[in-house]
């Protein structure tokens, strides 16, 4: 059985655009609400630590730096199916093959500068959300 709950980050480029706005709107027409959210800039050892599992790739330091480079928002969203829904949502990774009318076709760049986080599973969901709000910023 699946999930309810997934994990998302407006990343600094979309942050940057003035697209907050803009995704959360779409967000909720698309059926999810917000859990939890939060505005913050991660430090070099959180976005390492967030992206660890991708420590060995070759474009990590370039994630990193790139997650540091400007405030995001993190949010705990709901909804049924909610991980696979969500990624059906943004798009896919490459914003150049991202379905049209996906947050990540609509706002994203490229391979890097995404606009938007998705967990990719109901486990990385989890530890997501635990990694940035604690039990006493979710409604
Ligand atoms: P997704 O976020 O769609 O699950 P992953 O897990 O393949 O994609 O990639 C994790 C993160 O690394 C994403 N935020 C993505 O923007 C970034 N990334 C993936 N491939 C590259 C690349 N070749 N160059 C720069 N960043 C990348």
């Amino acid at each position: 059985m699946s999930g309810n709950r997934t994990f998302t980050m407006i990343k600094p480029d979309a942050v940057r655009a003035g697209n907050i706005g803009n995704i959360l709107q779409m967000i909720n027409a698309a059926g999810f609400k917000i859990i939890a959210m939060k505005y913050t800039r991660l430090t070099k050892a959180q976005a390492g630590g967030f992206y660890a599992v991708h420590k060995e790739r070759p474009f990590f330091g370039e994630l990193v730096e790139f997650m540091t480079s400007g405030p995001i928002v993190a949010a705990i969203l709901e909804k049924d199916n909610a991980v696979s829904d969500f990624r059906n949502f943004i798009g896919a990774t490459n914003p150049a093959e991202a379905a049209e009318g996906t947050v990540r076709a609509k706002y994203g760049t490229d391979l890097g500068q995404n606009a938007v986080h998705g967990s990719d599973s109901d486990e990385n969901a989890e530890i997501e959300s635990n990694y940035f709000f604690s039990m006493l910023e979710r409604f």
